[in-house]
């Protein structure tokens, strides 16, 4: 594939010289360029080919990379301000001197692949395109079907159209005759996942895995796309998409932000348990808005797969995932049974009694490990989701009418509360909160709050993106979508699930749906708005009223220490909070008395 673009000649000549591999590749993008690099992957022992899914594949990565490193994930802004207290932040020059350092000749023994991509549908007036240059040919293959490859990204971007150049090296050249290991990676200490917002420019360097190599996702369409959506007036938002139908046809259409590891991907692709309501899935993970013609925002995924965590995903709790899975699938850190299949805990059925657990070993049930790493991944082609809505590349996007923020709580937070307000949604958004799980960040059950659950995503100073939401809002002005906080995650003062979660948070969607369409009220309470006695279509559900009254009680003295935690949060950012965002805490405080 040749282009007549010269400035992205001109970088791939310029990282070519730096990384010096020992051959170039521009990805086309096509099922061959994908079969081939599996086969060679195969052919290397890095890939195993699963007998049971046609045309999947099972990689184990090293043990030391295994998830996004947050701990090395930077902002490199020129002021150290612009990337705000809740970023890592090294100097531009210095980070970039310390990078060229480790890629002087990091591809040495490898292929340079040179990937096109789109984020968004190619022809959408939302999409982006991004460059990312990598030695991994399982970030290839990730990247076909996490993004949309090739040629058409090219002749697109003709002879100057804008690109996001995403620099990517494993960070493990090859000495001449040196053996290949099976997941090349450097040490953590050498692992640098960095941003440089104010040039839209990307360099990721040491780690294969997920986030922190497949630069489309959070480094792309999350931290340099905030940035950009903050410059450009629009915005970028770790928010699945959906659209729900109820029984008369009516079709609304919900974004929700949830924190790593709180069932984003489960919801996304919700089956309903109430009857004649329809769910079909949009996006499961990143929503990019802009405001359409009609005044109202439209909201598009960027993305054109899924990269779901697979431990828990079984036909109980999510059975479009598992259709989904069929063919056609990298796992990645997954088990494989004796039948050449996969497996995780959580998945349906028995254990099996014998299988090859994620470092290679042979596990069997009552082992003292799980099988498959707890973050270990699935992922897929969207267009393989039996629930995909039919629009979900429409250029424009759908029309959004609800955002959703929430949590994992186990309690303090009530199953749904309403905003009064946009300013009231964004403090609610601006505070979210939730325990920390083994497929996150830091130790298990730590309370962390994680604003818009942007947290590790935000590509810009904290207080600066609740000032843009709060702006959105106001050119958004009739048009805003109302705003809620759920938590299907409280727990009874003896530790056992209050709410039944999956197809029956359809429930909750449903009261959201009838409070925009004006068909229920709300009680009024110092937090929000809540559901009325009766409300809640709780039909067929065998909830007790004890623990629905739990699942809706406001324990005022808990909201006292949370306000405490919120004027901590708030605390951080100092003068550079908007004061709307500190109002609504004063109005919070005197609403609780
Ligand atoms: O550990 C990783 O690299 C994956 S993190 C991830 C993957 C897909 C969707 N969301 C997330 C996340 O951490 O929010
Ligand atoms: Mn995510």
């Amino acid at each position: 594939m040749t282009t007549q673009h010269t400035k992205l000649n001109g970088w791939v000549r310029e990282v070519a010289d730096l990384c010096q591999p020992d051959s170039i590749h521009w990805c086309d993008g096509s099922r061959e360029e994908y079969d081939r690099l599996m086969k060679e992957m195969v052919a290397g022992g890095m890939a195993t080919p699963l007998a049971k899914r046609p045309n999947s594949f099972l990689f184990r990565s090293d043990p030391s990379d295994v998830a996004r490193v947050e701990s090395r994930t930077y902002i490199s802004t020129s002021r150290k301000e612009e990337a705000g207290p809740t970023n890592n932040w090294i100097d531009p020059a210095e980070l970039k001197a310390t990078l060229k350092g480790l890629y002087k000749g990091c591809m040495r023994g490898r292929t340079l692949f040179v990937i096109p991509f789109s984020m968004g549908p190619v022809d959408s007036p939302i999409a982006k395109i991004g460059i990312e240059i990598t030695d991994s040919p399982y970030v290839v293959c990730n990247m076909h079907i996490m993004t949309r490859v090739g040629t058409k990204v090219i002749e697109k971007l003709g002879a100057d159209g804008e690109f996001i150049p995403c620099l990517h090296s494993i960070g493990a050249p090859l000495a001449p005759g040196q053996k290949d290991s099976s997941w090349p990676c450097a040490p953590l200490d050498q692992k640098y996942i960095c941003h440089f917002p104010e040039e839209n420019l990307i360099w990721s360097y040491g780690s294969g895995y997920g986030g922190n190599a497949l630069l489309g996702k959070k480094c792309l369409a999350l931290r340099i796309a905030s940035a950009m959506a903050k410059r450009e007036g629009w915005m970028a938002e770790h928010m699945l998409i959906l659209r729900l139908t109820n029984p008369e046809g009516k079709r609304l259409h919900i974004a929700a932000a949830f924190p790593s590891a709180c069932g984003k991907t489960n919801l996304a692709m919700l089956t309903p348990t109430i009857p004649g309501w329809k769910c079909e899935c949009v996006g499961d993970d990143i929503a990019w808005i802009k405001i359409g013609p009609d005044g109202r925002p439209y909201a598009i995924n960027p993305e054109y797969g899924f990269f779901g965590v697979a431990p828990g995903t079984s036909y109980d709790s999510n059975p479009s995932a598992m259709d989904t899975l069929k063919e056609n699938i990298i796992f990645t850190n997954c088990a494989l049974t004796d039948d050449g299949d996969i497996w995780w805990e959580g998945m349906d059925g028995a254990p099996p009694s014998h299988a090859i657990d994620w470092k290679g070993r042979d596990w069997a049930p009552g082992a003292s490990e799980p099988a498959a790493h707890a973050n270990s991944r699935f992922t897929a082609p969207a267009r393989q989701c039996p629930v995909i809505c039919p629009d979900w590349e429409k250029p424009e996007g759908v029309p959004i009418d609800i955002f959703i923020f929430g949590g994992r709580r186990a309690s303090v937070m009530p199953l749904v509360h309403e905003a009064y307000s946009w300013d009231h949604g964004v403090f609610m958004g601006a505070t979210a909160s939730s325990e920390t799980t083994a497929a996150n960040i830091g130790a298990v059950g730590n309370l962390r709050r994680d604003p818009f659950a942007m947290l590790p995503f935000c590509g810009y100073n904290m207080a600066d993106y609740f000032g843009h939401w709060l702006e959105m809002g106001d050119r958004f002005g009739n048009h805003a979508p109302r705003i809620f906080y759920v938590n299907w995650f409280r727990k009874s003062p003896e530790g056992k699930w209050l709410w039944p979660g999956f197809g029956d948070n359809s429930r909750v969607l449903k009261w959201m749906c009838e409070r925009v369409e004006g068909k229920v009220g709300a009680v009024e309470t110092p937090i929000g708005l809540m559901p009325k006695d009766g409300d809640l279509d709780l039909k067929g559900l065998a909830v007790a009223p004890a623990d629905l009254a739990e699942l809706l009680r406001l324990d005022a003295d808990a909201w006292k220490i949370e306000i405490a935690d919120i004027e901590k949060q708030f605390g951080q950012f100092g003068d550079r909070l908007p004061a709307r965002l500190q109002k609504q805490l004063d109005d919070l405080r005197k609403r609780l008395g």
